[in-house]
């Protein structure tokens, strides 16, 4: 923890005590502080510290003190890479999968990220707004309180702008924070067959200026991998981003190392994403780019990858580990970021602490959202969770077991 926070804040609404804190920075073990209280102001954090520590007569002059019954606050969970804006399902893409086809088959076929194209692209705005919205209703019933939403199911202009539509109201509809990604480069649409660089060309010359003048996305998104784009295709996307004032982030080395990492952090990407194939030069330059690694356990486990992303080579060079739930119909149908810390730390070998601060302070990293949210401390915004548990290492440990008691966001109790 910093110094104790002296100052009296000017503005105090209410008070949680009785409570033990992860507040997640970076000072010892989930920069943790036992018998702990946090004062809200507005929207912010206006205190935080051990109970004792509490400036002069705080407790008895703020209106509404919560009794956190000794449980634990953590800040409100990040998923920082989502696809769950889509319609239809790939249930049957599963048991084909299961029967020997692989993901890559698949694809090539013209199944795969495809077919969920075709059912989107069907799908009008209200129906893909019903479809989604029990998805993100399902990570917030867990403690997420901001999520990333990427487009890419549509490809054409009317549905990649649609879905980005849909991310926007979501997050009108529902108190949580919504970060939107266009993810125009995701797969080639079947009306481009063959015609690759010109699909690009649309990408960049007609859906991505719509995308920026309309304020539909903060950051663009890419899939560079043989089944997806080429480096140089995502190197154009990059630029005109990078021409629009969009952040960039990038699907890479999921299934192969085409040098993605590196051409990420050429780009001073917020984040690179899956990694299962990233090579020590990649992950030197995100070091030196202080590009996030973003790691997606649901997809190595619902894929049966045995390829584990270099965790100890990220944490050689000390690239910051985020981890997120990549609910998509595909390769990750889940909703529980819960389920993801425990997945990292059986799967990844990540310890708890880790896994949590990758759903916490990395995760927001990996949006450009450090100063605002992922961690708990005066000034950030006032969004947390109350745990039912009496370790922070429980909420990695227990498999389908949710032990949230409470959600705080931008100060406000939510009803559960
Ligand atoms: N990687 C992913 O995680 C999703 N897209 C991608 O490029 C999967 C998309 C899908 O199979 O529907
Ligand atoms: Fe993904």
């Amino acid at each position: 923890m910093s110094p104790v926070q002296k100052k009296i804040p000017l503005q105090v609404d209410s008070l949680w005590t009785n409570v033990h804190l992860a507040t997640m920075t970076e000072t010892g073990p989930y920069g943790m502080v036992k018998d702990g209280a946090l004062a809200i102001g507005g929207d912010k954090i206006a205190w935080i510290g051990k109970r004792i520590d509490l400036p002069g007569d705080l407790e008895s002059r703020v209106d509404k003190v919560y009794d956190g019954q000794n449980g634990w606050i953590t800040p409100g969970l990040v998923d920082c890479h989502t696809h769950l804006v889509y319609a239809g399902s790939r249930a049957r893409e599963f048991e084909l999968r299961l029967q020997g086809a692989t993901y890559e088959e698949i694809a090539r076929q013209g199944g795969g990220i495809r077919s969920t194209v075709s059912e989107t692209r069907q799908a009008d705005e209200e129906s893909l707004l019903a479809q989604s919205a029990p998805r993100l209703q399902a990570l917030m019933q867990e403690g997420v309180t901001t999520v990333e939403i990427k487009s890419g199911y549509g490809l054409d202009l009317e549905t990649e702008l649609r879905m980005l539509r849909v991310a926007r109201h979501l997050g009108e509809r529902f108190p949580v924070t919504i970060v939107p990604t266009y993810l125009g480069a995701h797969a080639l649409p079947p009306e481009y067959e063959g015609q690759s660089d010109q699909y690009i060309d649309f990408v960049c010359n007609k859906v991505m200026p719509q995308v920026a003048a309309q304020k539909l996305a903060v950051c663009v998104d890419a899939f560079c991998e043989s089944i997806g784009f080429t480096p140089e295709q995502t190197e154009r996307v990059f630029e005109t981003a990078k021409k629009l004032g969009l952040k960039v982030k990038l699907h890479a080395e999921q299934l192969s190392d085409l040098q993605g990492a590196e051409l990420a952090a050429r780009y001073g990407a917020v984040s690179a994403e899956h990694l299962e194939y990233v090579s020590e030069e990649g992950i030197k330059a995100m070091a030196a780019s202080g590009t996030v690694a973003v790691l997606l356990p649901g997809a190595f486990y619902f894929l049966r990858e045995t390829r584990v992303p270099p965790i100890d080579l990220l944490q050689r060079y000390r690239v910051p580990i985020a981890l997120a739930t990549d609910c998509n119909p595909g390769i990750s149908p889940t909703t529980s970021l819960l389920l993801m810390l425990n997945m990292a730390c059986t799967l990844f070998r990540m310890t708890p602490e880790e896994a949590l601060a990758g759903v916490t302070r990395n995760g927001a990293r990996a949006l450009g959202l450090r100063q605002k949210i992922g961690t708990l401390e005066p000034g950030k915004d006032a969004d947390f969770v109350v745990w039912d548990i009496a370790d922070p290492a429980e909420l990695a440990y227990r498999i389908g077991f949710n032990p949230l008691q409470q959600v705080v966001r931008h100060g406000e109790l939510l009803t559960q």
